[in-house]
C-alpha cells in the first residue's frame, strides 16, 4: 500500500496509511492492555491525565511518569512487526506507549516525542476506535495539519520532533473510545 504523503519538509516526513489494520478489534484491544490512569506534575501542581496508557518495552521515565521494563504482548509484536513489514522496511522499534482516550473528553496538548532517549527518525502511530483529529504545528512558522485518524490508521512521523508538535484536542462530539498505539525505538543508555 501507497501511503499519502501530509507533509515533507526536509528530512521530516509525516505519512499515513488509511485502514491498514482495519481488521483489528477495538474492543479485544481495551480488554488485552492493563490501562493505567496516570498522575502528571505542572506548575506544581498534580492532574490526573486525560486518558489511561500502558508501556511495553525497556524502562523508561519522562516528565514525572514512569514505566518499569514490560515484556512485549505476542498480539503487539505481532503489529509492530507487521508496521516494521509493510510500512517503516527501514527502521525497527523496541517499545509502545498506548493511549486510550475514553471519550473526547480525553485529550493530549501539544508535545513533541524529543526525549533524548527517543530515536528521533521514525515513530509510527497506529489508531483503533473512534476517529480523532490528530495535529501537526511547525513550531517556527505556526502551519498547522489536521489529519483525522480512523480505524486501522499508521501514522508515520519521520524525523519530526525538532521542528514539529502534536496533540490530540478535545472534541465534545467524539464519543467513541479510541485506542492510539506509539510505537518508538528506545535507545540503548
Ligand atoms: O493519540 C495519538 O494519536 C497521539 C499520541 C501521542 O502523541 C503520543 O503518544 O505521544
Amino acid at each position: 500500500m501507497n501511503p499519502e504523503i501530509i507533509l515533507a519538509d526536509r528530512e521530516s516526513r509525516c505519512l499515513l496509511f488509511t485502514g491498514l489494520f482495519q481488521n483489528e478489534s477495538t474492543e479485544q484491544w481495551i480488554a488485552a492492555l492493563p490501562w493505567r490512569q496516570n498522575e502528571i506534575r505542572m506548575f506544581g501542581k498534580t492532574h490526573p491525565e486525560p486518558r489511561l496508557t500502558t508501556w511495553m518495552g525497556p524502562a523508561y521515565r519522562y516528565a514525572s511518569i514512569e514505566w518499569s521494563k514490560a515484556p512485549f504482548t505476542s498480539e503487539m509484536r505481532r503489529l509492530m512487526e507487521a508496521i516494521e513489514r509493510q510500512a517503516t522496511p527501514d527502521n525497527s522499534y523496541n517499545a509502545v506507549l498506548a493511549n486510550l482516550y475514553r471519550d473526547g473528553q480525553d485529550a493530549m496538548g501539544w508535545h513533541r516525542d524529543n526525549e533524548r532517549s527517543i530515536d528521533k527518525q521514525s515513530i509510527a502511530s497506529v489508531s483503533f476506535g473512534g476517529t480523532r483529529d490528530f495535529l501537526i504545528r511547525h513550531r517556527a512558522s505556526g502551519e498547522k495539519w489536521t489529519v483525522p485518524l480512523q480505524h486501522g490508521d499508521v501514522l508515520i512521523m519521520e524525523s519530526m520532533q525538532d521542528d514539529f508538535e502534536h496533540s490530540i484536542p478535545r472534541r465534545k462530539q467524539a464519543n467513541a473510545p479510541r485506542i492510539n498505539l506509539t510505537f518508538r525505538h528506545i535507545l540503548a543508555s
